[in-house]
């Protein structure tokens, strides 16, 4: 293990049960989550205090020069242990792979090794328009028509039953693996089916209700963690309540609260000068962290990162720097930097990367959590 702060984190968390009848009870949104979500959920809400674990997406599935070796990981590569929080995307679930090429049967695999190791999974859908067949990047007006009672309602379950499906069977022995959902993220964007301009907000709101209740009532799935991740490059403002906010489906579908940040992290579109940028990336967080309070929720920063790693101190200078400059926004449970899927693209550092160096700093250092800082977390603190 990396630090001894985790001990630390598991005493906390035992007094925050134990006084939880004089707190807030944390509450997921499905009254009969699993003990293992609930104690996930619980976690992370009690870690968000003091601690940020690390994310990266199809961490174990590729990196910069190799596909699908055994217990390998860019970031493992680099600093010896494995992200805390490892994400997967279920686009094109009625294939045998999905749309990055990353095989669904390795997925489940993966995703149970990360739960016997103690990580966390989340996933996110970047699903097809289930209409025409075209990806998520299609343009068409599809939402009205595929809810209850619409003209293509049915094709819209046939991908939903794969989902619930896959996630069904999402599982270490007979016990269901706690997965955090991400379903219709960047949805403030124009750039997806679901997104701002090709669907109203109440449909979208529709949607979403829709998607929580058939798989939590009628699919009887109960390890969900439920996150909304509106994007940050389409909030007229970072600290903007009202922008955050477009298109939320209510405090009772909604168990994380996220959001997508490239912006104001080094991105050359934003013409913003890197000071104002560090500023409204704080600002960003401290509107999630303090919603996420207000609500009795937890907060992530659900996706950031510089394609093509550009800077090689960016861990620290446009990550950990100023997220440390104000308590409210440190008090996020995690952040997750997209994939590795080429040299541009990259988000963490792979072998060789003049980032590496930076990296480990960020990694040594006391705010960060990686996978082996993770500790019996799927067990709830006072055995119940
Ligand atoms: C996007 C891009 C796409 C990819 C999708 C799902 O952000 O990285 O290339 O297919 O995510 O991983």
């Amino acid at each position: 293990m990396k630090k001894h702060s985790i001990i630390l984190l598991i005493a906390l968390s035992c007094l925050y049960y134990q006084c939880a009848p004089n707190k807030r009870t944390v509450l997921l949104i499905d009254p009969l989550a699993t003990t293992e979500t609930k104690a996930l959920y619980a976690f992370l809400k009690e870690s968000s205090k003091s601690k940020i674990m690390f994310g990266h997406e199809d961490t174990d599935a590729y990196g910069i020069g190799w596909w699908a070796d055994a217990q390998r990981s860019d970031v493992k590569d680099i600093v010896g242990d494995y992200p805390a929080v490892h994400g997967w995307d279920l686009g094109d679930i009625h294939l045998d792979r999905n749309l990055d090429s990353v095989s669904f049967a390795d997925m489940h695999r993966w995703i149970s090794d990360t739960h016997t190791r103690g990580g966390i999974n989340t996933i996110s859908w970047h699903l097809d328009n289930p209409i025409n067949g075209n990806n998520s990047w299609d343009q068409a007006q599809v939402v009205d028509k595929i809810l209850p009672g619409a003209a293509y309602h049915q094709n819209y379950l046939n991908h939903l039953d794969k989902i619930a499906d896959f996630l069904a069977n999402c599982k270490s022995g007979n016990t269901l693996i706690p997965i955090i959902f991400r379903p219709f993220h960047e949805h403030n964007g124009d750039w997806f089916w679901w997104g701002k301009g090709h669907c109203s907000e109440e449909d979208y709101i529709q949607l979403w209700r829709f998607t929580v209740d058939y798989l939590k009532n009628k699919k009887g799935l109960h390890h969900l963690i439920y996150a909304f991740s509106p994007d940050r490059s389409r909030m007229g403002s970072a600290s903007s309540k009202e922008d955050y906010l477009y298109a939320y489906p209510g405090d009772d579908y909604v168990d994380l609260i996220g959001f997508d940040n490239y912006w104001d992290v080094g991105r050359v579109h934003n013409t913003k000068s890197e000071a104002d940028q560090k500023q409204d990336f704080v600002k960003g967080l401290k509107l999630i962290t303090r919603l996420a309070k207000e609500k009795n929720k937890v907060a992530a920063l659900t996706e950031t990162g510089s394609l093509g790693l550009q800077y090689d101190d960016w861990y620290s200078r446009f990550i950990l720097d100023p997220i440390k400059t104000e308590k409210d926004s440190i008090e996020i449970a995690y952040f997750l930097v997209w994939r590795n899927f080429d040299r541009e693209g990259a988000c963490a550092p792979y072998l060789g990367h003049p980032a590496a160096n930076d990296f480990n700093k960020f990694y040594q250092d006391d705010l960060t959590l990686f996978e082996s800082d993770l500790q019996s977390i799927y067990i709830a603190p006072n055995g119940k």
